[in-house]
């Protein structure tokens, strides 16, 4: 009270001071908070979601530096950029219009309860032949118009794992249609999804089937991706995108819910930028699922294959080296790049205490170059029976494709949509429909190419030299992945190296076929049956050593823009 008295003896002048005073000190603190906040994010306290590992997203998220929502927005805008504008990679089939709710519902479950696992709230984008449930939102088609608006019941096994863990499907991806299963087409080619292409050059052919995955995951459109291989489909476009991916053991992932080539040698796999985010993502979705009886046959535990990252794994570990597969016909495996490279690689692995074993071939390894007509039997014979029976499991598809037959019919009578220019070929689907179920020659076929992959195969290489793994280019379009195919063995891929700027390019036009100035290639490990926990581990020792991925980037107009401070905190 005698306060407000005194306050009236202020002279004139004092009030005009003190007003500066408080001015000026509301105009230092408000610079000094914008300082903050600019030096806060210039600092790359967010994440740079071009290389960003899934336990950087966790720590962010746990931290409450962003959100699952944030994260989500800010992948939709740099698939935005780059997906149909820009470079056109044309690498992302849908969005998850659902994908947003199901983030915030995460982010508030996390705040609660903490997280459920590694991947709890971040965004994962699928191939387009893992279904999930429609109610969603997205369709599940393999690329082809033939689907499109077709529903099923429920979401594939391994999708089902992912949102156990807390994963967000973010969207689906580009493929070669019906996994490279329709007929002489591009790789990354979909009728639905147009030509995928990579992002370490315009227009490179980004090896397929799941070419979408593997150039979602290069540049940083999602955390991590999955893949599905029959034959290569994992291996080459992980390999020619500088990316990490694992073909799992035949069994190890469910199949149920994905829309098939062969129930013998079909399996779903990550496609990832580190081999810790594959080892994350394959911990999760690996396991039992009474809808796919092949996974009765992995052991009872699934590890955590996030213990197998130890560098010291090659340690010890004995590495062959089987010539004959590797060096066949095919252009990249004798390329002097990749040949160069890989002798590189081989210093590398014994640098780090393995011991190799050169050559250490198949017993098989002619047979294996022969193999590719008794492989397609098998897949063509399983392709009719088993598509016939995906096609029936729908609820509706409002094309009124019902069968293999109704396909190639609906094909032929929409040639503007699935059969434009140049993507005419459906003869694969054809020679598989001409198939009459499984008879004796199926089955001596398929017990033959077993006993090439496997037994005369892969575990004589490693049996009779008393080996951990096998090493070899993952060069694209080569028969380095055939016996593993063959056997439903793993193949665990790391990048290896770069074709170099001088490169010529073999093929110009509205595909560079591979190889082509800065494209990526890989090197694999290969082992037998539900080796993947070794696998891993050889690989993260090479990788860590060499880290390669690191050392060549997209082309500059691939690389999205788009980051976590364009986002956070604005609405
Ligand atoms: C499938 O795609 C169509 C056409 O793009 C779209 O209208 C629809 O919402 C999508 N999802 C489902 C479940 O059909
Ligand atoms: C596949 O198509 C390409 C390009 O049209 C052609 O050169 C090649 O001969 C075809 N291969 C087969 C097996 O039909
Ligand atoms: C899966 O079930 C089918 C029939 O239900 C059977 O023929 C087949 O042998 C089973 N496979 C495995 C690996 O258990
Ligand atoms: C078809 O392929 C030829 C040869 O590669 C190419 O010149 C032409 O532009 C292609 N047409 C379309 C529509 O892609
Ligand atoms: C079994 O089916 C395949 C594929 O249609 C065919 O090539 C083969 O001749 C058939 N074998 C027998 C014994 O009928
Ligand atoms: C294909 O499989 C049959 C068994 O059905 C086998 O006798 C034959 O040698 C195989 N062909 C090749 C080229 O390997
Ligand atoms: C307070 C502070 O560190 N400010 C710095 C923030 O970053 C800008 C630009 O990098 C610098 O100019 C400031 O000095
Ligand atoms: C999400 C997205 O961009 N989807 C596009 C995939 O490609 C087809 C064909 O170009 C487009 O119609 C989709 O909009």
């Amino acid at each position: 009270m005698a306060d407000s008295k005194h306050s009236h003896l202020h002279s004139e002048a004092e009030k005009v001071w003190c007003i500066s005073i408080i001015a000026l000190t509301v105009l230092v603190c408000w610079r000094f908070t914008q300082a903050l906040s600019f030096n806060f994010t210039s600092r790359g306290a967010f994440p740079d979601l071009y290389e960003a590992s899934v336990l950087e997203l966790q720590k962010g998220l746990d931290e409450g530096q962003f959100s699952s929502v944030d994260l989500v927005k800010t992948y939709f805008a740099r698939i935005e950029e780059v997906n149909l504008q820009g470079p056109a990679l044309c690498a992302i089939l849908e969005l998850n219009p659902s994908s947003l709710s199901q983030a915030a519902a995460l982010d508030k479950e996390r705040k609660l309860k903490g997280k459920r696992s590694l991947l709890h709230g971040i965004p994962v984008l699928i191939k387009d032949i893992i279904a999930t449930v429609s109610s969603e939102g997205m369709n599940t088609t393999a690329g082809s118009f033939g689907l499109l608006g077709s529903a099923v019941s429920k979401d594939a096994g391994v999708v089902k794992r992912l949102r156990k863990a807390g994963a967000i499907i973010l969207g689906k991806t580009n493929l070669s249609e019906f996994s490279d299963f329709r007929g002489n087409l591009t790789s990354g080619w979909s009728a639905r999804g147009g030509q995928c292409t990579g992002a370490y050059f315009p227009h490179a052919d980004p090896c397929g089937s799941s070419a979408g995955s593997a150039v979602a995951a290069s540049i940083g459109l999602a955390a991590v991706t999955l893949g599905s291989e029959t034959d290569g489909s994992i291996t080459c476009p992980a390999g020619n995108n500088n990316l990490v991916g694992i073909e799992p053991t035949l069994g190890l992932t469910s199949r149920a819910g994905v829309i098939p080539i062969s129930e013998h040698q079909d399996t779903i796999g990550p496609i990832t930028r580190s081999l810790a985010d594959a080892a994350i993502v394959l911990s999760i979705i690996s396991g039992r699922d009474p809808a796919d009886n092949y996974t009765f046959a992995q052991p009872p535990v699934v590890p955590d294959y996030t213990n197998a990252l130890r560098k010291n794994s090659l340690k010890g570990k004995r590495i062959g080296v089987p010539r004959r597969v590797f060096m066949d016909n095919s252009i990249d495996t004798r390329d002097p790049y990749v040949v160069s490279a890989f002798e590189r690689a081989i210093e590398t692995i014994k640098r780090l205490g393995a011991t190799v074993v050169d050559p250490a071939d198949l017993p098989s390894a002619d047979e294996i170059a022969l193999a590719f007509p008794n492989e397609t039997l098998v897949c063509a014979v399983d392709f009719k029976i088993q598509i016939n029976a995906y096609f029936n499991s729908l609820l509706t598809n409002p094309t009124g494709v019902r069968s293999l037959a109704d396909l190639i019919t609906f094909n032929d009578a929409h040639p503007h949509i699935e059969k434009p220019d140049n993507f005419t070929s459906q003869s694969t689907l054809i020679i598989s429909e001409t198939t009459n179920g499984r008879n004796a020659t199926f089955f001596k076929t398929l017990a033959y190419n077993k006993e090439i992959g496997a037994t005369r195969g892969i575990d004589a290489a490693l049996d009779e030299r008393m080996l951990d793994a096998l090493v070899l280019p993952a060069a694209g379009y080569s028969l380095a992945t055939t016996p593993a195919a063959l056997a439903g063995y793993p193949i665990v891929t790391v990048p290896l190296g770069f074709y170099p700027s001088t490169q010529p390019i073999r093929q110009a036009g509205p595909l560079t076929f591979y190889p082509a100035p800065g494209i990526p290639f890989g090197l694999s490990f290969i082992g037998t049956a539900f080796s993947e926990f070794e696998l891993i581990g050889i690989a993260y020792a090479y990788e860590q050593r060499t880290k390669t991925r690191l050392t060549r980037r997209a082309f500059e107009a691939a690389i999205p823009k788009t980051q976590l401070k364009d986002v956070v905190g604005k609405h």
